[in-house]
């Protein structure tokens, strides 16, 4: 197991100690989600679990957790995801797993929301990562051009690029379009945010910002709180 997979599965497995019988646990998405999943299945625990996606809700269903629709149970007591990167003040770019919609709608009907995360995914600023934007598939070609001016009023001078996968655009479980902005440097993620939500076509964005309460990054040294 590489250095990274070790982080990544200490920081999913520590997280997994935080759940408790009885709860709703929404469960991320991607390889550092899935090893929380795996922790949580362990400890066959009596928890109902709320998906971000089609991929996490068939690895828990495999694993014989209880799984329910979002909007079908209480209110979540705790999520845990993964991120792209962890900035300061916990401000999360999160999307490279094309989930951010599902992702940042079980994380605002959730009580508490912890990030987990190997070491390299900590930066000082947002923005290496290319910024997931959510758009809706119908006339994308129009909306990426109101990306660029809404990018360019915020000071960034990129072009989203649509994802693409063997030849042909890649679709969320919602079945919208994913452009990233490979902004380099996001020096007001709030100014941002709210520009892009602003703009018609963009359903939502891979900035979550005030959404974590807790980030457990995995080290060389061990996991590591950061709050
Ligand atoms: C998901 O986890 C996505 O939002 C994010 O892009 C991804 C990180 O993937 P990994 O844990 O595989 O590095 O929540």
């Amino acid at each position: 197991m590489s250095d990274v997979d070790a982080q990544k599965r200490a920081s999913g497995e520590a997280a997994a100690e935080l759940a408790e019988s009885g709860m709703v646990v929404g469960l991320g998405t991607g390889s550092t989600a899935a090893w929380f999943v795996k922790a949580l299945a362990a400890r066959k625990l009596d928890v109902t679990c709320v998906c971000t996606s089609v991929a996490t809700a068939d690895l828990a269903a495999g694993l014989g957790l209880r799984i329910a629709e979002l909007g079908e149970t209480r209110e979540i007591d705790l999520t845990v995801d993964g991120a792209d990167e962890i900035g300061p003040g916990l401000s999360l770019i999160k999307g490279g797993g094309a989930a951010l919609l599902r992702e940042k709608l079980v994380w605002e009907a959730s009580k508490r929301c912890v990030v987990i995360a190997d070491a390299a995914k900590q930066v000082p600023l947002l923005g290496k990562f290319p910024l997931p934007i959510e758009v809706v598939a119908f006339g994308h070609k129009t909306t990426q051009l109101r990306l660029c001016d809404a990018l360019a009023e915020c000071d960034i001078g990129v072009a989203p690029r649509l994802r693409m996968k063997d030849g042909a655009p890649v679709l969320t479980d919602g079945g919208n379009v994913i452009y990233d902005a490979a902004c380099g440097r996001i020096e007001d993620p709030a100014a941002l945010a709210a520009a892009l939500k602003s703009v018609t076509g963009v359903v939502d964005h891979g900035l979550f910002l005030d959404l974590a309460d807790l980030a457990l990054v995995g080290t060389v040294d061990g996991v590591i709180r950061l709050e």
